[in-house]
C-alpha cells in the first residue's frame, strides 16, 4: 500500500489550520447557517424544518469527525487491541438527540436553534429511525456501541447498510400491512461514505490446486461472481467522554468490469442489468425474527459482510508488521449470534491459502480471536444451511468446513468412543437434504460461548450444547446478561426522571456509573419525594396518550393504570395469552351490574405494540384479535374509562422512548425458557414501571437485584415445561373454564368474523398448545387480579416502583461490556485525552 502521510516539512501548516470544532452558541449558529447556505444551498428565505434539521446534524457531524479522526490516531499509535462486534443487525434508532446528549451540548443547540426561528424539538422529529435491525438482537448491538464508546474501548462494529430497514407496520381493516422503509430518502448527515474503502467480494466459482513457488500446493478459490463493499462510517460518541468509535457498514456495489461477451454480442442492456442486481446483496434486512429461513440472498449477505469486515480488520493488521502468532493480542471478534460464523471458516481460509500458514497455526489464531454470543435455544430459529446451496455459493468455505468437522470428530471419537456423540455433534446434519448447523461451527471455532441471561446460560449447557460441554467442560460455556444503555433509556427517553434522579443524588455521574441509584432507597420514605416521583410518571403517561390519540384516534385517561406489552409479536412472547385475559376482564365487566362496576374494577389501560414477520400468519391474527377487541370495547359506552384496548402501530425505537417511561406495568409473559433474556423488562422497570411476568430469561435477576415483592411473577417453571408440553402431546390439554369462555365469546362473533381467529383457538385446544397458555392463563389472572390490589395503595405502588429503580444499576450495558472486555476480550479502555 502507498504511504499516504503527508510529508513532514508540510504538517506545520496543515497544523495551523487544523479544523476547529464549535464550542459556544454562536459557533453553532455560525456552522448551522454556513451548512444552510453552503452545503444544503438554502437561504434564510427558504428553511424548512427538514433543513433545519440536517443544518444541525451536520453541524454536530463536524465535531463528531473531529473527535473520531482523533480517537481513530490515538487507538492504532497505542497499538491497542480492539475488538470488533460482528452484527446483522444495528437497531441504532434516531442520532442526533443521542449525540447531542453523549457531547453535552443540548442546551446550547437548543438556545441556538430557538434564535435562528426553530424548535429543537421538532428538528430531533423529523430525523428517521435507523431501522437497520429485528428487535431486541439488533437494539442490544446498539446499547453495546456506545457503551463502548463511553468506557473508552477501542471498539467497531461491522454490519450491513441496508437500503430498507425493518419495514413501516400499517393496520389496514386491524390488519397489519407492510410497507417498505425509506430512510435513505434524504441524505443521511450521520454517515461518512468512504468510496475509497472498496473491498472485492466474490461468490461462485470452484477451487483448484496450485503450486506455490516454495514447490507445495495451495489451494486456490477462482470466484465466479465479484461484487465490491463499499464502506459507511457512522461515529459513535461515548458520553462524558471524547472517545468516538465507529460503527462501519458496508455496501454493496457493482464492480466496474463488464461481460464483455453480452456487451460484444450488442446485450447491453443486460449486460448492465446483471451487474446492477450486485446491489440487491445490501438491499433489505430479513424481517425475520427468532426464526431461520434458508434463502440465498441472506446468505450472500452474511458472506458479503463477514469478507469485506475480516479482510478490513486483516489490512489493518498486516500494517501493523507484526508476526501472525500475534492476531489475537490485537484483535477479538465478537459474533452476535450465529449469523456470522462464516468469519470463522473465511478467517481460517485467508490465514491458510493466502498468507499459507499451517493448519493448526491458523486455527490456532482464529479460535483465540473468536467469541460467539447464543441468543435462543427455539429449534426453528436456529441457522442450518442446506449443504448443496452453501457449496455452490462457497466452494472452497465447505472443504475448510468439512475439514474443521473431521479433526474435531476425530478427536472426539478417540476420547470418547461414541459413534451416536459424533453424529449428534457433527456440523454436518445427516438428513436429507444435508444441512451445515452454524451453531455446532460456532462452538467449535469459539473460545467462550456465551448466553445472554443466567437462566439461558444454563439452557444452553442443557440443552442445544450440551454434547460440547461433555466435550470441552463447562469453562467454555459463559453468562453475561444484557443491559440497556441509561443515556438512551433514561436520559434521552425520560428527561424528567433524569432530573429528579440529578436532583437528589447530586448530579449525573449515575448515568455512567448506574449503581448510583442505589442511593434513591434513602428517599423512598419522603412523601414529598414520592409526590414528585409520581408527577414524573403521570407527565409521560399524558405524552404516551397523546401519541396514542395521534395514532389510534383513541383518547385514553392518564390517571389510570397503563398496562404496556411491546415486542416483536411471537407465540412465544404470548401477546395472545395477553388478549385472551383482556377480553376475560371485558366479560367479568359486562358481567358485573352497571352500577357496581366502578366500585369493583380498577381502570386499566392495556396498550400492545409490535410487528410480526410478514410471512407468520399466527403472530399476524394476533394482532388483528387485539385490534378487533379494541374496536369492541372502546366504542362499549357501558365500559367507559373502566378498559381501554390499544394497538400502537409501527413500533419502533424513536416510539419506544416514550412508551416505556410511561407504564405502570409491563408484561414479559413468555412461555419459561422461552426468551433467552429480553431487554425490554429492564427498560421499563429503569423507568419506574413494574413488571407482570414468568420466571424466564433476564425476569429471573430482574427479581434478584429489586426483591420479589416488587415484581409480579406467575405461571409454570422452565424446568416443568417439558413435562407439560409431553401430556398435551399425548392429547390432554385441559381449557380452565375462564379460557373455554373467552373462546366461546371469540367464536360467537363478538370480535368479527371467528374464522379468522380460529386457528389461535385451535393451536391450545387441540394442537399441543405448545406455549403453555392453558396452563398458565389461571395463574396469570390472579396475578393480573393482584396487580389491581396492589395499585390501589398508590403510596406503595410508588415506593415498589423507587426501589425497583434504585436497584437497576446491574442492567447497564457499560456493566455487560465491562465483563466481556474483561472476561472474553480481554481488553482495556483507553484514558487518555484525545
Ligand atoms: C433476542 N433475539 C432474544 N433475535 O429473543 C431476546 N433472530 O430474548 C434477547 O434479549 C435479545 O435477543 C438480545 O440478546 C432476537 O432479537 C432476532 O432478532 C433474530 C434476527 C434474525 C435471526 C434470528
Amino acid at each position: 500500500s502507498i504511504d499516504t502521510a503527508i510529508p513532514a516539512k508540510c504538517r506545520e501548516l496543515w497544523q495551523k489550520f487544523g479544523t476547529q470544532e464549535f464550542a459556544t452558541k454562536e459557533e453553532f449558529q455560525k456552522s448551522f447557517i454556513n451548512h444552510v447556505e453552503k452545503t444544503l444551498a438554502r437561504s434564510l428565505y427558504n428553511c424548512d424544518v427538514l433543513a433545519a434539521y440536517q443544518a444541525t446534524s451536520d453541524s454536530i457531524r463536524d465535531k463528531l469527525v473531529v473527535h473520531w479522526n482523533k480517537t481513530q490516531q490515538l487507538h492504532t499509535a497505542k497499538e491497542a487491541k480492539r475488538i470488533y462486534y460482528l452484527s446483522l443487525e444495528f437497531l441504532m434508532g434516531r442520532a442526533l438527540d443521542n449525540a447531542l446528549i453523549n457531547l453535552n451540548i443540548k442546551d446550547l443547540t437548543s438556545k441556538g436553534v430557538d434564535e435562528l426561528g426553530f424548535k429543537l424539538e421538532d428538528i430531533i422529529g423529523v430525523e428517521p429511525d435507523a431501522g437497520l435491525g429485528n428487535g431486541g438482537l439488533g437494539r442490544l448491538a446498539a446499547c453495546f456501541v456506545d457503551s463502548l464508546s463511553t468506557g473508552n474501548y477501542p471498539g467497531w462494529g461491522y454490519g450491513l447498510r441496508y437500503q430498507y430497514g425493518i419495514f413501516a407496520q400499517k393496520i389496514v381493516d386491524g390488519y397489519q400491512v407492510e410497507v417498505p422503509d425509506y430512510w435513505l430518502n434524504f441524505s443521511n448527515p450521520w454517515e461518512i461514505p468512504r468510496f475509497e474503502i472498496q473491498i472485492p467480494v466474490d461468490f461462485y466459482g470452484y477451487v483448484s490446486t496450485v503450486k506455490t513457488p516454495s514447490g507445495g500446493f495451495v489451494k486456490q478459490w477462482n470466484g465466479g461472481q465479484r461484487v465490491l463493499a463499499v464502506a459507511y462510517d457512522n461515529p459513535i460518541p461515548g458520553w462524558d467522554t471524547s472517545n468516538v468509535n465507529n460503527l462501519r457498514l458496508w455496501s454493496a456495489k457493482p464492480t466496474t468490469e463488464f461481460d464483455f461477451s453480452k456487451f460484444n454480442s450488442g446485450d447491453y442492456q443486460n449486460s448492465v442489468a446483471d451487474q446492477q442486481s450486485a446491489e440487491s446483496i445490501t438491499s433489505v434486512l430479513y424481517p425475520n425474527d427468532n426464526f431461520y429461513k434458508g434463502k440465498e440472498l441472506r446468505l450472500k449477505q452474511q458472506y458479503f459482510w463477514v469478507s469485506a469486515s475480516l479482510y478490513d480488520i486483516v489490512r489493518r493488521f498486516i500494517k501493523s508488521k507484526r508476526p501472525w502468532a500475534e492476531f489475537p493480542e490485537k484483535v477479538a471478534i465478537q459474533l452476535n449470534d450465529t449469523h456470522p460464523t462464516l468469519a470463522i471458516v473465511e478467517l481460517q481460509r485467508i490465514l491458510i491459502d493466502l498468507q499459507n500458514l499451517s493448519w493448526e497455526a491458523a486455527w490456532d489464531i482464529v479460535t483465540k480471536t473468536i467469541a460467539y454470543s447464543n441468543h435462543t435455544v427455539m429449534q426453528e430459529a436456529l441457522e442450518k444451511w442446506p449443504l448443496e446451496l452453501f457449496n455452490n455459493l462457497l466452494p472452497r468455505h465447505l472443504e475448510i468446513v468439512y475439514e474443521i468437522n473431521q479433526r474435531f470428530l476425530n478427536y472426539v471419537g478417540e476420547k470418547f468412543k461414541d459413534e451416536d456423540l459424533l453424529s449428534r455433534v457433527s456440523i454436518i446434519e445427516e438428513s436429507s437434504p444435508k444441512n451445515i448447523r452454524m451453531a455446532h461451527l460456532a462452538v467449535i471455532g469459539s473460545h467462550k460461548v456465551n448466553g445472554v441471561a443466567e437462566l439461558h446460560s444454563e439452557l444452553i449447557k442443557t440443552t442445544i450444547f450440551k454434547d460440547f460441554v461433555t466435550i470441552y467442560g463447562s469453562e467454555k460455556f459463559t453468562n453475561v446478561t444484557n443491559g440497556i444503555t441509561p443515556r438512551r433509556w433514561l436520559r434521552q427517553a425520560n428527561p424528567k426522571l433524569t432530573e429528579l434522579i440529578a436532583s437528589k443524588l447530586g448530579g449525573y455521574t449515575f448515568l455512567k456509573d448506574l449503581n448510583e441509584l442505589k442511593q434513591l432507597e434513602q428517599f423512598v420514605d419522603d412523601a414529598d419525594f414520592r409526590h414528585q416521583w409520581d408527577e414524573v410518571k403521570l407527565h409521560n403517561k399524558k405524552r404516551l396518550a397523546v401519541l396514542v390519540k395521534d395514532l389510534t384516534g383513541f383518547s385514553v385517561n392518564p390517571n389510570v393504570l397503563f398496562d404496556i406489552q411491546v415486542k416483536r409479536i411471537h407465540e412465544y412472547k404470548r401477546q395472545q395469552l395477553n388478549i385472551f385475559g383482556v377480553i376475560w376482564r371485558y366479560l367479568q365487566i359486562l358481567a358485573t351490574p352497571e352500577e357496581e362496576r366502578a366500585s369493583k374494577w380498577l381502570p386499566r389501560v392495556v396498550i400492545i405494540g409490535g410487528k410480526a414477520a410478514p410471512g407468520y400468519y399466527a403472530a399476524k391474527n394476533i394482532i388483528k384479535l387485539v385490534n378487533s377487541v379494541s374496536q369492541v370495547v372502546n366504542n362499549d359506552k357501558s365500559v367507559g374509562d373502566l378498559l381501554k384496548v390499544i394497538f400502537i402501530p409501527d413500533y419502533n425505537v424513536s416510539k419506544a422512548e416514550i412508551i416505556c417511561p410511561a407504564s405502570d406495568l409491563s408484561e414479559h409473559i413468555s412461555t419459561a425458557g422461552t426468551e433467552a433474556s429480553g431487554t425490554s423488562n429492564m427498560k421499563f422497570v429503569l423507568n419506574g414501571g413494574l413488571i407482570i411476568g414468568t420466571v424466564d430469561g433476564a425476569n429471573v435477576e430482574i427479581t434478584r437485584e429489586i426483591g420479589e415483592d416488587n415484581i409480579f411473577l406467575f405461571g409454570n417453571l422452565s424446568e416443568e415445561v417439558e413435562d407439560i408440553r409431553h401430556e398435551h402431546n399425548k392429547g390432554t390439554t385441559h381449557i380452565p373454564q375462564q379460557l373455554e369462555l373467552v373462546f366461546n365469546e371469540i367464536l360467537s362473533g363478538t370480535f368479527g368474523d371467528p374464522i379468522v381467529f380460529q386457528e389461535l383457538i385451535d393451536n391450545v385446544k387441540y394442537h399441543g398448545d405448545h406455549y403453555l397458555v392453558s396452563d398458565d392463563f389461571e395463574s396469570y389472572l390472579e396475578t393480573q387480579d393482584l396487580v389491581d390490589q396492589e395499585y390501589k395503595n398508590k403510596e406503595e405502588w410508588i415506593k415498589k416502583s423507587i426501589i425497583s429503580v434504585a436497584n437497576m444499576g446491574f442492567f447497564s450495558s457499560d456493566r455487560c461490556i465491562d465483563e466481556y472486555a474483561e472476561n472474553i476480550w480481554n481488553i482495556e479502555p483507553i484514558t487518555d485525552q484525545v
